[in-house]
């Protein structure tokens, strides 16, 4: 079988790239390790930019998001127990974010598949890169234990951090960065009300907590744990005590508590891999980097990589040339950088870390006082939090 781009991974990153290139014209084949409802039942991010609420527009994969998503205008900050207000709308010019699920993201995407299901294999296994620094690369897979070979022109890396695409990839042939951050989020989801009608990030004495949400009646929160604690740990009625505690009388007051629907803990990590190309691979979203959640960018990173990928792809059919995906790599790593150095700063201004010396936090007490008497600082904050565009 023949392709012009075989994808790896059909996450966020992987689906969305075969939308835009079918919009273009250029025939993709979707290669994903796990089935169907495994994919549609992760809960993972919440909070989508304009440039993700934009691309699904562009392929007309946005009609539930419209009926269903929330947008936000501002959201807050909370310091012990006082909370106050960053006016993402007003300080950017009118921009929002939206606050709609990545499993219904996911979801919607694999929907849009309806008219094309061949482009889209679940439970592909063994995937296997072939030839890639050469002029014809191919993809093995094996389904239902028959092995299929896929020829085709360039091969996009969109599975994951833990995929098989960059790790394909020769030590000599890139560098990766990292940091990884002695705690993690435990999350807990429930069909309950939200305490407030925007997010709150709070700094408190005992860690760091966030209150989301996924719609009016479903509630999403997390709090800062140490990487050895268990789930067991954490009934469901010592979290929402803690919750209680780091979020401060006043909000809650008005937490509604209800039986966990999921109940999760993740690490936290910045990495970047470096550059995003390797011969006619190139990766794209959490395949090539990691932002911890805090700010919500690894989603809406993953779609301004594909968004650039997909233009990058077009323009070599369209006028035979690599002009543009020689530049991929570059254009995208301007924008993760910042993406990476917002994460990272909103995670040192918030969180408890356990080596954390009197005067560290003093500062942090010192930089969330400034902000809140800021316009400037608080600029900053919602320019970078509702997303940066695209610039090279
Ligand atoms: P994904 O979503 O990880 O999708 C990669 C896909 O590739 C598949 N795959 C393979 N397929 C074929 N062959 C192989 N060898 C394969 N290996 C892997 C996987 O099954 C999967 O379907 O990456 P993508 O598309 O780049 O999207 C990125 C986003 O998913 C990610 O940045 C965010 O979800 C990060 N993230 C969060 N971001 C936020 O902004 N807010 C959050 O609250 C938040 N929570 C999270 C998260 C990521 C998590 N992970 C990855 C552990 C919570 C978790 C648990
Ligand atoms: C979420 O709702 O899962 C969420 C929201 C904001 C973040 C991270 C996660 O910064």
């Amino acid at each position: 079988m023949r392709t012009q781009i075989v994808i790896v991974g059909g996450g966020p990153a992987g689906l969305m790239l075969s939308h835009l290139l079918h919009r273009q014209g250029v025939a993709s084949l979707v290669l994903e390790r796990r089935s169907r409802d495994y994919v549609q039942g992760r809960i993972r991010a919440g909070v989508l930019e304009q440039v993700t609420t934009d691309l699904l527009r562009s392929i007309g994969a946005d009609a539930r998001m419209e009926r269903e998503g929330l947008r936000h205008a501002g959201f807050c900050l909370a310091l012990d127990d006082e909370n106050f207000r960053i006016d993402m709308h007003g300080l950017t010019g009118g921009k929002q974010v939206m606050v709609y699920g990545q499993t219904e993201v996911t979801r919607d995407l694999i929907d849009a598949f309806s008219d094309r299901p061949d482009d889209l294999v679940f439970e592909a296994e063994d995937v296997t890169l072939h030839g890639i620094t050469g002029n014809s690369p191919s993809v093995s897979y094996s389904k239902n234990g028959v092995r299929h070979e896929v020829r085709c022109d360039y091969i996009a890396g969109c599975d994951g951090f833990h995929g098989v695409c960059r790790s394909s990839i020769p030590d000599h042939a890139g560098q990766s960065f990292e940091r990884t951050y002695p705690f993690g989020w435990l999350g807990i989801l429930a069909d309950v009300a939200p305490c407030h009608e925007e997010l709150i990030y709070s700094n408190h004495a005992r860690g760091f907590a966030l209150a989301s949400m996924r719609s009016p009646t479903r509630s999403r929160y997390y709090v800062q744990v140490a990487m050895d604690e268990k789930l067991e740990d954490w009934p469901d009625a010592r979290l929402w005590d803690e919750l209680a505690t780091r979020l401060g009388p006043e909000t809650a007051s008005h937490i509604v508590t209800g039986p966990a629907i999921e109940k999760s803990i993740a690490g936290l990590k910045s990495f970047v891999f470096e550059p995003m190309r390797y011969g006619t691979l190139f990766l794209a979203g959490d395949a090539a980097h990691i932002v911890p959640p805090t700010g919500a960018k690894g989603l809406n990173l993953a779609m301004s990589d594909v968004k650039i990928l997909a233009g990058a792809i077009a323009a070599r059919y369209a006028d035979g040339t690599e002009r543009e995906l020689d530049r991929y790599s570059e254009r995208a790593l301007a924008r993760i950088w910042k993406a990476e150095r917002f994460s990272w700063w909103f995670t040192s201004l918030t969180h408890r870390f356990p080596d954390m010396a009197a005067f560290d936090r003093k500062m942090q007490v010192a930089e969330l006082s400034y902000l809140r008497g800021s316009l400037a600082a608080q600029t900053v904050m919602a320019e970078n939090y509702v997303g940066l565009p695209i610039e090279v």
